[in-house]
């Protein structure tokens, strides 16, 4: 209770910030976009993970008011962006509840136009808890409307959860990120190492991108290469960073 209070001030007191984690093509090593992710800077506490405080936001009136906080303020980052000559496909996480909130289709739209410089296939929501999907018909079709606006999704943790095939099928989604609990596992166990595998097969079978989260080595990248996994994200190419050091990151980077 009183730490939701705390959070409501500190979302009107702009203390919610964005970090932002490059995903590349390894085998050009292209920086393919980023990945926005919420830490909270609590003045005399430092930075907050989200891990610490999204909790106390699920199902409260300021779960949706933050998730709306962060693709604006992504969408207004990907403008900045594109001011400096960085064009970037910008990704962020939404929760199924957020997805499914009534008006959702029409809140984003409105966003999109507020950015007519973002070209909205330059946006990506990945799509967190699935399981969480009550009414499977209904989320098919806000996806769909959504797509229509020229966004795209991917299906983040995939591999992790209840019933991933199903939504795989039904869920017109244009990427799998494959749990980087598997991918870290991978190069010492063979049941890891053959989920990887088999979910960069799937999502070559459906047409589908993958990526693959949690490369932490290069000797990862590199089985991913051979397993025909060619976009990746990890500590081992980047941490998440504030927006001002991407652009010095991709310096060195390339
Ligand atoms: O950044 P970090 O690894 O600490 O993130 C922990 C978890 O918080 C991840 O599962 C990530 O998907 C989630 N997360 C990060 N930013 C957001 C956000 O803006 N919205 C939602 N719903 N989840 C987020
Ligand atoms: O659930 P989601 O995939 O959105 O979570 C992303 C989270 O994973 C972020 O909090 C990010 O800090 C973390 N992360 C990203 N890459 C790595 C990695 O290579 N290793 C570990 N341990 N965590 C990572
Ligand atoms: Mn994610
Ligand atoms: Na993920």
């Amino acid at each position: 209770r009183e730490y939701l209070q705390r959070l409501e001030q500190a979302l009107a007191a702009r203390e919610f910030v964005l970090y932002y984690q490059p995903k590349v093509d390894l085998s050009d090593g292209r920086l393919l976009g980023v990945e926005a992710l919420i830490r909270w800077q609590r003045p005399d506490h430092g930075l907050v993970s989200p891990g610490e405080f999204l909790p106390h936001l699920q199902s409260s009136h300021l779960e949706l008011a933050v998730g709306g906080w962060v693709i604006e303020e992504a969408l207004d980052q990907a403008q900045r962006w594109r001011e400096q000559g960085l064009d970037l496909c910008v990704s962020v996480n939404v929760s199924a509840a957020q997805l499914q909130q009534p008006g959702f289709h029409d809140w984003l739209e409105i966003a999109l136009r507020r950015h007519p410089g973002q070209a909205p296939e330059l946006f990506e929501l990945e799509v967190l808890e699935t399981a969480q999907i009550e009414d499977m018909d209904a989320a098919v079709t806000i996806l769909r409307r959504c797509g229509e606006l020229g966004v795209r999704f991917a299906l983040d943790d995939f591999g992790t959860g209840y019933s991933s095939l199903t939504y795989l099928r039904k869920l017109p989604v244009q990427t799998l990120k494959i749990d980087q609990s598997f991918v870290r596992g991978m190069l010492g166990n063979a049941d890891d190492m053959g989920i990887v595998d088999g979910v960069i097969r799937m999502a070559l079978a459906f047409r589908m991108e993958v990526v693959a989260e949690g490369v932490e080595t290069l000797a990862h990248g590199r089985v991913l290469l051979q397993l025909g996994c060619h976009r990746m994200q990890g500590y081992g190419i980047a941490r998440p960073m504030p927006a001002e050091a991407l652009a010095d990151w991709l310096e060195t980077w390339q």
